[in-house]
């Protein structure tokens, strides 16, 4: 079976990413932006900056790289707020205890994200203490589709790719882990891309899938 188990955050552990649509919504609108959740797809698993330079695609006008800091400042604001109120409500009976039954059966667990608010996110949802290793956006240089995030938390899981299973919800990611030599689970919108191994309809299929592995 995998001996890791490496989870993005945003989509995956949680629903954040349709927090992260609502605050870049509100700063596209406050700049006059045109922005819809088929852009806001395409900004599942890259950095807040890379993010940024695909909003501004539909912007007429050129900003300078200290007016583009405060127009991401601006959207962490807007998504800090609407993360205050997250709670252990907002972590689903169906993960928590698929999560726990992965570590049961003995798999180690991790969170690699390229959120620079993972660890707040994991501490609202009652998971603060709970991964193995969590590596987050503020460690790494290259987001995905960069395998560093996943390389470095397998590392702290004392474990090779080979024997770890990325789960994902982005494309972005599911090429990170590719590239970085682990199989790739793809979940809702990253279900149907090819180079997910397998597709997951349901957060407990994880269970069958690691224990299947040889
Ligand atoms: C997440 C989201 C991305 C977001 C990025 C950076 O990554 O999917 O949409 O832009 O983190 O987030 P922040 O602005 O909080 O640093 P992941 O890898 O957890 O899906
Ligand atoms: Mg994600």
């Amino acid at each position: 079976q995998y001996q890791g188990i490496i989870f993005d955050l945003d989509g995956v552990i949680c629903h954040t990413d349709a927090y992260h649509y609502l605050a870049w919504k509100k700063l596209a609108d406050h700049l006059g932006i045109y922005f819809d959740k088929q852009i806001n797809n395409r900004l599942r698993g890259i950095s807040r900056m890379e993010s940024l330079d695909i909003i501004l695609e539909n912007s007429k006008n050129v900003y300078t790289d200290a007016e583009k800091y405060e127009f991401a400042k601006e959207k962490n604001e807007y998504y800090r707020q609407l993360l205050m109120q997250m709670s252990p409500v907002d972590l689903s009976a169906d993960v928590k205890n698929t999560l726990d039954v992965l570590r049961k059966i003995g798999c180690k667990l991790a969170i690699g994200s390229s959120s620079k608010n993972a660890k707040y996110i994991l501490e609202r949802i009652g998971l603060g203490y709970y991964f193995d290793a969590v590596v987050d956006g503020n460690e790494i240089q290259h987001s995905k589709p960069d395998p560093e995030v996943f390389l470095l938390a397998a590392q702290r899981l004392g474990l090779v790719p080979s024997t770890c299973l990325v789960v994902e919800d982005a494309e972005a990611g599911i090429d990170a882990a590719v590239r970085g030599g682990f199989d790739a689970a793809g979940l809702g919108d990253a279900r149907v891309y090819s180079l997910a191994k397998y597709q997951l309809i349901q957060f407990d299929e994880l269970v069958g899938i690691v224990s299947r592995k040889q």
